[in-house]
């Protein structure tokens, strides 16, 4: 009997430190808005709010729990001792960027958290997980080992899936995850062509670079990735970002491109080459037997600054039942008149996206992610799907325990002047030992063990 094979979106739930801190230079909304008070409490319940809207359309939608925060190992690492108490408010007076590096709950945004590959494309036919070392930026390159831990949790059992150790995490193998890969299959259970769009190349000195902006994404460390996950090598194909589209504030390809199926929306600064680069991708799908059908942007139609400041890209492309695709954008893309205006044309195009939904994720968008990087997907089996740990597929009860839970405790206010309040430090304490017993996944937070009090 062939098993039925489906995607599931799996979110990142916001953790109880959301905050600002400016720290991803790169990136425009986390510079713009670094210093602001945060809402962590409004931040969870937008994103628990997102995926249960798509839960109720039918869609499968699972959830990620947050990483423990702060990272007191990191401020430990970085020569600070003494009480937990004590490192606290030692690094508030002399390291406040690296105190904001520990509270970082940026493991919200799940695209980062791994790449993907579903069991028709590997070669052993497991579904295959390597977490992204995140090494660019000092605050997400604290997520992977602890990643890599709620990725085993939740995908257990060597039969079915395989997690792999992140990269090691150095520059030339700076990987960012599954914002910088697509896969496209004519249906979930064929064999896919998987993606990897990359920003520089280490060793290739003759390949452009981005001037202002660092390239967080190598092509070193996308090859790796393809190689472990046991990818066919002519189903598989590398893109290079655009380096003006960098420069630009596209730090990630999930900011200018988004696939689903054989659907590729994408701006045309997305690409270098654009022509040649698209060209093959067709070549290679036409092989593994589909077609590719691309929706273009063009310049005319919107500049990089709409795109980045909309984040129009940063959606989720889902199946409709009636036939089609639905686009799930940031309400950005509302404000926005000439974004606005666009979509409109979009609709009547008759291309295959057919409805558009805006969603308020306003606490995540001030700090540069939308719809598609909390979301992880994850194509699996009927009998993957069963062999999936913990209580994690989003319904009504789950998500009215989960808002529950977030209102008991998570503030609505936070700046780093609270980071060595001695009180926030047990009240996210006693709120993740609740969240391991309601997601079902005992010892997720056996780390807090470490902590260090007077
Ligand atoms: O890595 N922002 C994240 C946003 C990640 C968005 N993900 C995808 N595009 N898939 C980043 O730049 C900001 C944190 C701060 O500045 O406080 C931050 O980490």
């Amino acid at each position: 009997m062939t098993s039925r094979y489906r995607e599931v979106n799996f979110d990142g739930l916001v953790g109880p430190t959301h905050h600002y801190a400016g720290l991803s230079r790169g990136n425009k909304a986390s510079t713009l808005h670094g210093g602001e008070v945060s809402n962590p409490r409004e931040a969870a319940l937008q994103g628990l709010d997102k995926m249960w809207a798509l839960a109720q359309r039918g869609y499968m939608q699972a959830v990620i729990p947050p990483l423990m925060r702060p990272d007191l190992s990191l401020l430990r690492n970085v020569g600070f001792v003494g009480s937990d108490a004590h490192v606290l408010l030692d690094a508030q007076r002399d390291e406040r960027a690296v105190l904001c590096a520990a509270f970082s709950a940026s493991s919200m945004w799940a695209a980062n958290m791994a790449t993907v590959s579903p069991s028709p494309d590997t070669r052993d036919g497991r579904l295959h997980l390597t977490p992204a070392n995140l090494n660019t930026k000092l605050h997400r390159s604290q997520e992977h080992l602890e990643s890599a831990e709620v990725l085993q949790a939740i995908f257990a059992g060597s039969e079915h899936f395989a997690v792999h150790r992140a990269l090691v995490p150095t520059g030339a193998l700076g990987d960012e995850g599954a914002a910088n890969h697509m896969r496209f299959a004519g249906r979930w259970g064929d064999s896919g062509v998987e993606v990897f769009v990359y920003g520089r190349s280490e060793f290739d000195h003759s390949s452009a670079k981005p001037q202002r902006y660092q390239a967080r994404q190598t092509l070193e460390a996308s090859r790796a990735v393809a190689r472990k996950h046991g990818l066919a090598t002519h189903r598989t194909v590398f893109l290079q970002q655009n380096p003006l589209a960098v420069d630009a504030g596209v730090f990630h390809n999930d900011v200018i491109a988004v696939n689903h199926r054989d659907v590729l929306f994408y701006h045309q600064e997305a690409f270098v080459d654009e022509d040649s680069s698209l060209d093959h991708l067709a070549a290679v799908c036409s092989q593994a037997g589909f077609e590719l059908h691309k929706v273009r942007v063009s310049n005319s139609e919107l500049g990089l600054e709409d795109v980045v400041r909309s984040y129009l890209f940063n959606s989720q492309l889902l199946d409709l039942p009636e036939g089609g695709m639905l686009l799930v954008v940031p309400s950005e893309c509302n404000d926005n008149a000439r974004v606005r205006a666009y979509l409109g044309k979009l609709l009547a195009s008759g291309s295959p996206i057919r409805e558009v939904v805006f969603l308020d994720l306003r606490q995540s968008m001030r700090n540069g992610g939308g719809p598609a990087c909390l979301r992880l997907r994850v194509v699996l089996s009927d009998e993957q799907l069963a062999a999936v740990r913990g209580r994690v597929f989003m319904d009504h009860l789950l998500h009215s325990e989960l808002c529950s839970w977030v209102s008991r405790h998570y503030r609505q206010r936070l700046t780093a002047e609270d980071f060595a309040d001695p009180h926030l430090l047990i009240e996210i304490d006693d709120a993740l030992v609740e969240l391991e017993g309601i997601l079902e996944l005992p010892g997720l937070y056996s780390r807090r063990d470490q902590r260090q009090t007077p």
